[in-house]
């Protein structure tokens, strides 16, 4: 399978960027789906598919839009489940419904990652995702690259339940992490 940023089915105001390049699992159906509200998010969002591909996570990539888009984005959750995704991975700034969206059209749980704005900061994109109504939850995460890492990351954890050698990966990958900084050294 290939990291791809679909363009929008039927949708000409929004001409997004197509890039494409070798991912983790080719061939294999996605178990997680890594989307975003405009190709603008990707340069956060990357940062989810860079963690899935080191984990050699089968994952898609693609621009679905709650506002621009809404059609579409129903026919991407209502089909989530029977496409066989386990985690879907949604970031979007400003007034960003799209995990809203999302998870509100499918069990399927959803990660919110909120995209930092030019306006606020990101403020206004971590309170609309992270304020969700009691019945449809949104795994919120931090503002930025940090959340789109950790939104992999937590994906990694929730399939390795299921998975012990995705499990033996993320613990290799923390013991790593902890290597690093114990070996880390100030500068004089
Ligand atoms: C949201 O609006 C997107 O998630 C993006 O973060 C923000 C701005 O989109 P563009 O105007 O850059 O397409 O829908």
């Amino acid at each position: 399978m290939s990291i791809r940023l679909k363009p929008l089915k039927g949708d000409a105001s929004v001409e997004p960027e197509e890039s494409s390049s070798e991912s983790a699992g080719a061939n294999e159906p996605p178990l997680v789906a890594v989307v975003m509200g405009s190709t603008s998010d990707w340069e956060t969002m990357r940062h989810a598919a860079e963690v899935l591909q080191q984990f050699g996570v089968p994952h898609e990539c693609a621009v679905v839009s709650a506002h621009r888009t809404p059609r579409w984005m129903s026919e991407f959750a209502e089909g989530a489940e029977g496409r066989g995704l386990e985690v879907i991975i949604a970031g979007a700034g400003g007034a960003a419904h799209l995990p809203g969206m999302v998870a509100a059209q499918t069990c399927v749980p959803v990660l919110g990652v909120p995209v930092k704005s030019k306006a606020l900061k990101g403020l206004d994109s971590l309170l609309s995702i992270v304020q969700m109504p009691a019945g449809i939850p949104v795994g919120t995460l931090a503002i930025g690259p940090s959340g789109a890492t950790n939104a992999a990351l937590l994906a990694v954890a929730v399939l390795a339940n299921t998975r012990p050698e995705l499990r033996e990966k993320l613990r290799r990958f923390r013991e790593e992490q902890t290597a690093k900084v114990r070996e880390s050294t100030l500068p004089t």
